[in-house]
């Protein structure tokens, strides 16, 4: 059978001033797209499909449309799994009632490996574990169970108990695996070593798809992320091509696709004039853009201007006045909070335009006339 791998969806996930729902109808149209065109005989999306574990209205809509699609209208099964970012509880909401309609959701571990059989294919379903999850689910493993990776072994030997002969076997997981590489948001994933197992868990299993790091990557010939299916952070992430794995169980051969974006993401480094001019490509100037000005300050005046230009400026870095020789970075939402409070507009003027703190004699002096404006502006 054909089987579709994609994970980390972070539906509703939001930038400051901004949300990428647009981008996630688009992209997910995309993977309709790509499953259609490959035949896929189902769909895996290994955890964090939400960004959120209370969701907003928005991303549960958008959920809604999604998997009406693909299950209902393409009659895709999707093969899902809780990551950490979403609530296990609320993802497997209705559980049973949707694998009726070929959505099989595994929120939070059980005792009873949750399998699923098409063709001549088994699919695990291994939703994102602790330590204390695996204790208490299997009470015989507490004496051995210390860290994640024996918390995975002892669930996975549970699982491969229940194997039978003659099958191929998917596992679907969400964990972070040593030696994995990590984007800048994979934010659960930042918190060190602690958190990861090794390869060696998976055992016995003919491909195992894999969610939780944002980068595509192989770990193994049978381990691999699919990775997100649009950049969600600049830096490393932004240069990664996004993609979608296709699986050929009988063949055991993998097939990445690529997903376009309906926004580009990028770093752009130069000198004010040169990223004022902005004469670049198109899709670059439309898309999700970090503004690294080389020879200027970050401030409000820069930003207003860079927005002329640029469809969606997120961050600008620049020189920082308050720590000589070191550098910030503004955000659209930071430069949305200066614009409606005149005082720090003043202050970043002076910083932006004049290069220097104001005195204290100038602050009195916009006051006053700030006071005088108002009063005339109430008075009409
Ligand atoms: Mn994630």
């Amino acid at each position: 059978m054909k089987l579709l791998h994609t994970s980390d969806w972070h539906l509703g996930m939001t930038f400051p001033g901004g949300s990428y729902l647009e981008d996630q109808r688009f992209a997910v149209g995309q993977i309709c797209r790509i499953a259609r065109e490959e035949n896929a005989d189902g769909m895996i999306i290994a955890g964090d499909v939400f960004d959120k574990s209370v969701a907003s209205a928005e991303a549960h809509g958008l959920y809604d449309e999604l998997l009406t699609h693909i299950c209902g209208e393409l009659g895709i099964p999707v093969y899902m799994i809780a990551g950490n970012h979403d609530s296990p509880e609320r993802l497997a909401q209705l559980e049973g009632l949707l694998k009726k309609s070929g959505l099989y959701i595994a929120g939070s571990l059980r005792s009873e490996p949750y399998t699923v059989s098409s063709g001549d294919t088994d699919i695990y379903l291994l939703p994102w574990i602790s330590t204390d999850r695996v204790k208490s689910v299997y009470p015989d493993t507490a004496g051995s169970v210390e860290s994640l990776e024996d918390a995975y072994r002892a669930v996975l030997d549970k699982y491969r108990e229940s194997f039978s002969p003659g099958r191929k076997r998917v596992l679907v997981a969400h964990a972070y695996i040593v030696d994995g590489e990590t984007s800048e948001s994979d934010r659960a994933a930042e918190l060190g070593g602690a958190a990861t197992v090794g390869a060696g868990v998976f055992e016995g299993f003919d491909y195992v798809a894999l969610g939780h790091l944002h980068g595509p990557q192989q770990i193994s010939e049978r381990i691999r992320y699919s990775g997100t299916f649009m950049p969600y952070s600049f830096g490393r992430e932004e240069k990664q091509v996004k993609s979608v794995t296709l699986i050929d169980t009988d063949t055991g051969q993998q097939k990445i696709v690529p997903v376009p974006l309906l926004h580009k993401r990028a770093t752009l480094t130069g000198t004010r004039e040169e990223l004022l001019r902005g004469d670049m490509d198109e899709d670059i100037r439309r898309g999700y853009v970090r503004l690294d000005v080389t020879d200027s300050y970050a401030g409000a005046e820069l930003i207003s201007r860079f927005r002329e230009i640029y469809e969606n400026p997120l961050e600008t870095v620049g020189k920082s006045l308050e720590a000589e020789g070191s550098r910030v970075t503004m955000t659209a939402a930071e430069y949305e909070n200066a614009a409606g409070d005149p005082e720090s507009v003043f202050v970043r003027f002076c910083r932006d335009i004049m290069g220097r703190e104001p005195e204290e004699r100038w602050t009195e002096l916009f006051g006053a006339a700030l006071k005088e404006y108002e009063k005339e502006e109430t008075e009409q």
